[in-house]
């Protein structure tokens, strides 16, 4: 298994050469980087980029790193199908944090005097973007009881050393933050830039406050994940990260942040976010910069899914034992199959995925003889085995995604569940279409008809 990115990316450029892109001609920043893999997305292809040289910074660039889900799963030795299996097992068995006092990430370290956030080829995507962004930045920051949360929070450059952050209301670090902030105290916090894959997954970790995602990290790589405790008390930073920053949220201060293009494919609008000064910088030798590109991309879409549908299966299967599959194929929803023994547990599947994820705003269950990675097939069990005025359940003025731009209040919902299952069960509703088993296989198409020449 690689022990960190770099030697992730050289393990897949030597094992997948297709899949792994050099592009030497310099870039710009600004929409270039964005453009060209949203033609490659148009053309359905997703290869690592490694972009050697990006105008005005001296950094080189690598996207699309979890563009699809063999990379991640390459990247922690598992085939994709094992990721729910895997994660769930991280979950179970965490392996805490080990803290070090040296790494690779501290070749290099620049103080707060020094730190010019210009260096580092921040990215613009959208038309609608406001500044520059980093996007692929893992924030850690600890609670009050010592653990280490993990996020992925969009950070605005602002000028010098001072960024616009990004904090979802209801998630860990907004309430770490608001609690820090209720004492007057400015929040410590390290961003890591260019970390192992398996960090990202534990970024994404959805569970209780207080869940140390460092210990799901280390369950995911069946090692403890090195940190480092800087100069600033509370923030811990990965030893093997590319590059690092460290500094503190400031409390009761906000400032214009956005607009930014987000995977929902909307740009969010402008508003009174609090902000980042940064303190210092560490690099390894040669840094590599990773970036995830803003807006509706795969990678962004991908990887977000592993975690949520592992936690969603979880609880889900708490409430529901004959649970079968969870699958979330858009932003907010999910699709639920379940083989439903009694009537109620579409309603209990409901519950019990609005409870897992305040994200979802739409849950859809059916019956376990639905594909449901095919949205075709599950539209059709919506249509003949639902009611609206039976079968949906509303729950306004709900705590949703403030991303949701449908919403009359910033972060504020309407969700919505449909038990699409067949009542009062399957077993009892008609038959579906189906030519006797027997025939299908006997009938072999070639005795009747040339195929190839159809
Ligand atoms: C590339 C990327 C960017 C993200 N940006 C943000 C962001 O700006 N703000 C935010 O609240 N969540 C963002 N997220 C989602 C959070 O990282 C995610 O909800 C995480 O589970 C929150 O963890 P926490 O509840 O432990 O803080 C982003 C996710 C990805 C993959
Ligand atoms: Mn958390």
């Amino acid at each position: 298994m690689p022990k960190d990115l770099r030697e992730f990316l050289a393990d897949y450029e030597r094992e997948n050469p297709r899949e792994f892109c050099r592009i030497k001609k310099e870039v710009d920043p600004k929409y270039e980087v964005a453009a060209i893999l949203t033609k490659l997305e148009a053309a359905r292809k997703l290869p690592i980029l490694f972009y050697e040289k990006v105008k005005g910074s001296d950094f080189p660039v690598v996207a699309n790193v979890y563009s699809t889900k063999k990379k991640i799963a390459a990247s922690i030795g598992i085939d994709p199908e094992e990721f729910r299996e895997k994660y769930l097992a991280a979950m179970e068995n965490q392996v805490p944090p080990r803290i070090v006092t040296d790494g690779p990430v501290m070749d290099e370290t620049i103080g707060a005097d020094d730190v010019d956030l210009t260096a580092l080829p921040m990215m613009t995507y959208h038309e609608a973007d406001a500044a520059p962004y980093i996007t692929a930045g893992i924030v850690l920051a600890q609670d009050e009881s010592g653990g280490c949360n993990a996020s992925f929070n969009r950070l605005m450059y602002k000028d010098g050393n001072r960024l616009g952050i990004f904090m979802t209301v209801g998630k860990h670090l907004h309430e770490i933050y608001s609690r820090s902030e209720d004492q007057g105290r400015p929040l410590p916090i390290s961003i890591s830039l260019g970390n192992h894959p398996a960090w990202a997954l534990g970024a994404l970790y959805i569970g209780a406050y207080g869940d140390n995602e460092l210990g799901i990290i280390g369950g995911l790589l069946g090692s403890p994940v090195e940190v480092i405790d800087g100069n600033l008390k509370g923030a811990l930073f990965p030893a093997h990260a590319e590059i690092v920053l460290e500094g503190t949220i400031e409390p009761h201060l906000r400032e214009e942040e956005g607009p930014f293009c987000e995977f929902s494919g909307y740009a969010t609008g402008k508003g009174l976010r609090p902000v980042v000064t940064v303190k210092a910088m560490h690099l390894r030798k040669n840094p590599i910069y990773q970036d995830i590109c803003g807006g509706q991309h795969r990678e962004h879409l991908v990887m977000a899914t592993i975690p949520m549908e592992a936690n969603l299966y979880k609880t889900i299967k708490g409430a529901v034992p004959t649970l079968v599959d969870v699958h979330v194929p858009a932003p907010f929803s999910v699709i639920v199959s379940i083989k439903k023994r009694f009537a109620g547990q579409a309603q209990s599947a409901i519950i019990a995925a609005f409870s897992a994820e305040m994200y979802l705003k739409h849950v859809i269950v059916v019956d376990e003889d639905i594909d449901i990675t095919n949205l075709q097939e599950v539209l059709w069990a919506v249509a003949t085995r639902a009611q609206a005025d039976r079968d949906i359940v509303v729950i306004p003025g709900a705590r949703g995604s403030s991303l949701d731009p449908s919403a009359a209040a910033e972060g504020v919902v309407t969700k919505m569940g449909i038990d699409a299952t067949a009542k009062p069960s399957l077993a009892s509703f008609p038959r579906r279409s189906r030519v006797p088993r027997e025939v299908m296989e006997r009938i072999n198409l070639e005795a009747y008809l040339n195929l190839s020449s159809l």
